[in-house]
Order: structure tokens, then C-alpha cells, then sequence
């Protein structure tokens, strides 16, 4: 017999014709204590990175040292941004089909994640996102109208054209340009919440990275600077199992991801992100160690990409079509409106007319934008803005090709 010395490399634990059963958590609420947020090391969080955090159980009640001391007016706002995300993203995807976006990428079973992590924040607090996290504009108050122009691309795309779909960015809601080139944003993240503390400014900053991207070398940069200047900054790794077709087993070798975050001697949290009140909690407690001058905490979000990648994407090909609803963590929207109505503030009904309501705002809001030009007809930005607004002086070489542009164009 011989050692077997080949290469290891990795698979899905399902995949398309297998039957996907990932089997109930061993996690419940209340299996982790909550530690001083100003007084905590990264040991202390070993269990906390190896574990779940979770507040919301499976009977759909709230428990645990987690559980956030906020009321369910805030809970009942966070599940209509939820839905709104969730309509609006169902709009768009029909959009993109009917050939009026060029391309879209939805955040389906991946809502609570933005909404209640910016939530739990204050409006200075810087936002660091990818392509799954523009949930976060509507709790900055972003218009609806602004971001579907700029998903077309039209004339009053507040980027002009100069992106792809989906890569928002909204300078009122501190909310900055997402990247295309994925992984970037964590390392510029923790440059600005250095910036804040050198300031002096109460100032967090709060960003995510994919489980697929934090296999790249910006992930280690970010924490390792994060962890040496204790910069004030929240790092998420939104684990939701897949980048595009690779399994996140490719991503990491380490047992969770959070606990990659102990090597740098950064407090790490490991939450269910389709739980709204863990997120939410989560969030806040990091928020208040940034705030006191403590530094950085490093957080696995654990949840599930429950749609394909991207409008251009087909998951049958990858994996087991059940696989979303095997899911032991369920769907954020649902769970939050079954916690709401066991406790008297929701009910079926409310849901039911809420939704209607949404569906009116995005089909109002779809109508309007519209009206500054769609995909097929225009009108659209001036070709001339990928010249302007990068250099005060047009340098030579690029006024070269500007001129070479206006004659193609016969101007
Ligand atoms: C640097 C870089 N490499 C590859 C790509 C192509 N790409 C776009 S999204 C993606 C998968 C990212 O997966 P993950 O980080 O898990 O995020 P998720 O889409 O699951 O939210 C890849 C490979 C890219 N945009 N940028
Ligand atoms: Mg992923």
C-alpha cells in the first residue's frame, strides 16, 4: 500500500441530482455568553468564532445574552426594508429579462445581513459594501428612482454609465462605490476608520467581503493592518456557501471562518445571518468596542445564497436545486415576521398589505425612472464622460483619444 501524495483538492458537499441535507444546527440561542465589548480579548471570543451566535430559535421566540435591548418598532422597520429589497431586487431580475437592465444580481436570503448591520449603526459610520449588501441604501434613505436609473445606466445614473448595474454608490448615505474587482473594498475600508482615529472622529467603518473573496490576499491585509493600528472598523466575511459555481470549501482551509480572525488577535464572531436580531446585536456590540478606542472586530456571517450568483449565472448546473430550502437557517424575511406575529405586533394580514404597498412604490418608482431613459431606447449618458471627472487637466495622451472619439462620432 502506498501513501496517497496527490494533491487535496476540495469538493461541494452536494451536488446536481444529489439530495442536499445539511441536518438541524447543533447552535441555539443562548449556548454563548456575551462578553464586555471594552474588555475583551480575542480568546475571549474563541467559542464565539467556533460557535453561532443566534437569537431568534426555531420556535421563533427571542433569547439569549444576545438578544438586543431594541423594540419592535425597530424590528417591524427592518422587516419592511427587507421586503422592499426583496420586491425591488424581483422588479429588477424582470427587468433584466425583458432585456431593459443589462445585468443584475439579487441578495436573496441574504436581506437581514445589510439592513440589520446598518441599522445597528450610526449615520457618520462609514459603509464598505459589495454587490449583496445595497439593502444598506434604503436604510440611508436612498431613492428608489436613483437606483434603478442608475441599474439602466440612463441619464440620471448618478455614475454615468461608468459602471456595471448594481455597483451602487451614494455619497449623502456614506455609502462608497462598489468595486468590480472583488475584495478591494476591505483593505480601503480599514485605511478610512484609520483615518477617523487619527481625526479623533466618532466614526466607524463597516464592511463585508464574500467567503470566495476572502481567499485573496486583501483579506489578510485588511486584518492584519486592522489588528496593528486597532482600527475603528467592523470586517464581515458574508460566508453564504458559494462564489458563483466554487464551493466555499475552496475558500478556506480553517475550521470556521471567523476563527482565521483569532490569528491576528482580533475579537471574532461567528452570527446566523438570516437571524435580524443576532445580526443586529452582533453589530452593536462591535460598534461599541470601535467607538471606545478598542479596534477592530472580524465577523463570519453565516448564511445562504439562496438565488443564483447573478442574472448571468445558472446554479443547476452546480448544485442540487433543493439545496436552498434544506437550509438549516432558513429564510431572514419569514423568520422575522413569524418572531413579530407570536408576539402580538404583526400579523399575516400586515404582511399581506405591506407587500402590496411595496409592489406599488417599485412599479411607481420603476415608471419614473423610466421616463430618463431605459436600456433598449436611451437616452444615455455622453460618451465624453469617460474623459471628464477623473483629472482637473485632461492629460495629452487621453485628449488624443477624446479627439479620435469625436471625430468617430462626427462631432
Ligand atoms: C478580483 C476578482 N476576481 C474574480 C472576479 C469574478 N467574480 C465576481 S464575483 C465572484 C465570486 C465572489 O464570491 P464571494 O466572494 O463568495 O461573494 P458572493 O458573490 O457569494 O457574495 C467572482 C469570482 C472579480 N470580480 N474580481
Ligand atoms: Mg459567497
Amino acid at each position: 500500500m502506498t501513501d496517497d501524495k496527490s494533491i487535496h483538492v476540495p469538493d461541494a458537499p452536494f451536488r446536481p441530482g444529489e439530495k442536499a441535507s445539511f441536518g438541524k444546527w447543533d447552535y441555539a440561542p443562548g449556548d454563548l455568553e456575551k462578553p464586555d465589548p471594552e474588555a475583551c480579548s480575542s480568546d475571549d471570543t474563541r467559542a464565539h468564532a467556533e460557535g453561532l451566535i443566534r437569537v431568534l430559535g426555531d420556535d421563533d421566540s427571542r433569547s439569549g445574552a444576545w438578544d438586543p435591548d431594541i423594540d419592535d418598532g425597530i424590528l417591524l422597520e427592518g422587516l419592511e426594508h427587507m421586503v422592499r429589497l426583496r420586491i425591488f431586487d424581483e422588479r429588477m431580475m424582470k427587468m433584466q429579462r425583458t432585456g431593459k437592465l443589462s445585468f443584475y444580481m439579487r441578495s436573496l436570503g441574504e436581506e437581514a445581513i445589510a439592513i440589520a448591520q446598518t441599522m445597528a449603526l450610526q449615520n457618520q459610520d462609514w459603509v464598505f459594501p459589495t454587490y449583496r449588501q445595497p439593502g444598506a441604501q434604503f436604510v440611508r434613505g436612498r431613492d428608489m428612482v436613483s437606483m434603478i436609473c442608475h441599474c439602466i445606466g440612463n441619464v440620471e445614473d448618478n455614475v454615468k454609465g461608468r459602471q456595471m448595474p448594481v455597483h451602487y454608490t451614494y455619497r449623502d448615505g456614506r455609502y462608497i462605490s462598489v468595486s468590480s474587482p472583488v475584495g478591494t473594498q476591505f483593505s480601503q475600508a480599514v485605511g478610512v476608520a484609520m483615518a477617523s482615529a487619527y481625526k479623533q472622529l466618532d466614526e466607524v467603518t463597516i464592511t463585508w467581503i464574500g467567503d470566495g473573496a476572502s481567499a485573496e490576499g486583501d483579506y489578510h491585509y485588511a486584518l492584519n493592518f486592522a489588528s496593528v493600528y486597532r482600527a475603528p472598523v467592523i470586517l464581515n466575511v458574508v460566508n453564504n456557501q458559494w462564489a458563483i459555481s466554487t464551493h466555499a470549501n475552496l475558500a478556506s482551509g480553517s475550521s470556521t471562518f471567523a476563527d482565521r480572525g483569532l490569528a491576528y488577535d482580533v475579537p471574532s464572531l461567528r452570527v446566523d445571518g438570516n437571524d435580524f436580531l443576532a445580526l443586529y446585536s452582533t453589530t452593536q456590540w462591535a460598534r461599541q468596542r470601535a467607538s471606545t478606542g478598542k479596534g477592530a472586530t472580524h465577523i463570519e456571517v453565516l448564511t445562504y445564497r439562496a438565488g443564483a450568483h447573478s442574472s448571468s449565472d445558472d446554479p443547476s448546473r452546480y448544485r442540487p436545486s433543493d439545496e436552498s430550502s434544506a437550509w438549516p437557517g432558513g429564510d431572514p424575511i419569514d423568520r422575522l415576521k413569524r418572531h413579530l406575529i407570536s408576539v402580538g405586533s404583526w400579523s399575516d394580514e400586515k404582511q399581506e398589505a405591506l407587500e402590496a404597498r411595496i409592489d406599488g412604490e417599485v412599479m411607481q418608482a420603476y415608471k419614473e425612472a423610466v421616463k430618463y431613459g431605459d436600456l433598449a431606447e436611451g437616452p444615455y449618458p455622453s460618451s465624453d464622460t469617460i474623459f471628464t471627472e477623473v483629472y482637473s487637466e485632461v492629460p495629452w495622451h487621453l485628449r488624443e483619444q477624446w479627439d479620435e472619439m469625436n471625430r468617430l462620432r462626427g462631432d
